[in-house]
């Protein structure tokens, strides 16, 4: 049988009180297509608004196989354990099959961390479009904050378009890296390096160290060529390992120097500002797209301008405007 449908401030009651159960059910809200989950997500979101904010939200990409699992348990077990916070390990990936994202697999490889009363790890949503898994895993992090959660990972996989997504997101986003791999091989992009607020070389372990020293300087030295970033914040390179667990500290108050830094000079909260009204245009022209597309007329006249418009008997703006006008 299903659990009986909760009303909105019961979702709220819940959230506040940290229930996980109540979170993992209104994280399923957030991402559900039905209008009327929609709806009741929308008045979750809205109560528990004012409790959302204080939590240090962290990006992480790779490519596969760089160790983005293993760092997300070390980093994470640092957190929940050293620290004592509360953590949310939220991911997006697009490509997802149905029935559960690659993070789902990668408890296994958090074993310590899924297992852990602080963590609270959850896979992307799988509804195709990255704008739909864009929406849910925003909207997840926040219902994660409500929900007591002090530092949020958002896991991608560093392939395409994701980590644009996912440096909308975050306070602060970490990029990892292979030693002795070429940048082609990495699939890196020089955008990609460019939203860097770090870089954390992997795997410096295992006779890898000096190779992984001399790509932190390689890489040091490219980043140096960047133009100066409006945070006053120099993207450092680190070298980690997850077998020696070197490097997890050292990020972590890397971590706190860039937030004493930014919350100084005012960056973090204009980031999160900047975020916040991307946020509303990009809703904004979804919806309008969405609208337009959906109206009788449009729908009945755009077979034959698009027609026009192939065939070069129309141009596309003068197209266009015709729509519009309708
Ligand atoms: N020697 C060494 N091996 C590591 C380290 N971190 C990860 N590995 C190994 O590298 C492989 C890939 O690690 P994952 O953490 O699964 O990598 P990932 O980036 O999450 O990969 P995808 O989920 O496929 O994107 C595994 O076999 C790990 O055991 C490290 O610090 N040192
Ligand atoms: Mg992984």
């Amino acid at each position: 049988m299903p659990p009986k449908r909760l009303s909105s401030s019961e979702y709220a009651a819940g959230l506040l009180s940290g229930n996980r159960v109540q979170l993992s059910r209104a994280i399923t809200l957030v991402e559900s297509t039905l209008a009327s989950d929609q709806a009741l997500a929308q008045e979750v979101l809205a109560a528990v608004l004012p409790h959302t904010g204080q939590a240090l939200r962290i990006g992480i990409t790779g490519v596969p196989g760089v160790g983005k699992s293993t760092f997300i348990e070390a980093l994470g077990l640092y957190v929940v354990q050293t620290l004592g916070k509360k953590l949310a390990v939220l991911a997006v990936d697009p490509s997802s099959p149905r029935g559960g994202g690659s993070i789902l697999g990668d408890k296994t490889r958090m074993p310590q961390l899924a297992a852990h009363a602080n963590a609270f790890i959850r896979p992307s949503p799988s509804s195709g479009s990255l704008g739909g898994v864009a929406r849910a895993t925003r909207e997840a992090l926040l219902l994660c904050e409500a929900a007591g959660h002090e530092v949020i990972f958002v896991e991608t996989v560093g392939v395409g378009q994701s980590e644009t997504t996912v440096h909308g997101l975050v306070d602060f986003f970490l990029l990892l890296m292979l030693a002795g791999a070429g940048d082609e091989l990495q699939g890196l992009k020089r955008g990609i390096m460019e939203m860097a607020d770090a870089l954390l070389i992997t795997k410096a372990d295992q006779g890898n160290e000096a190779a992984a020293r001399r790509a932190r300087g390689e890489y040091q030295n490219a980043l140096n060529l960047f133009p100066h970033a409006p945070s006053g914040w120099y993207p450092p390179v680190l070298l980690t390992s997850a077998v020696t667990g070197a490097g997890v500290p050292e990020t972590w108050e890397m971590l706190q120097k860039y937030v004493a830094q930014t919350q100084a000079n005012g960056f973090f909260q204009r980031r999160r500002q900047q975020q916040q009204l991307q946020w509303l245009h990009h809703t904004i022209a979804q919806e309008l797209e969405a609208r337009f597309y959906a109206k009788e007329a449009v729908r009945a006249e755009l077979p034959m301008l698009q027609q026009a418009v192939a065939e070069g008997r129309q141009t596309p703006f003068a197209a266009a405007q015709q729509l519009l006008n309708l």
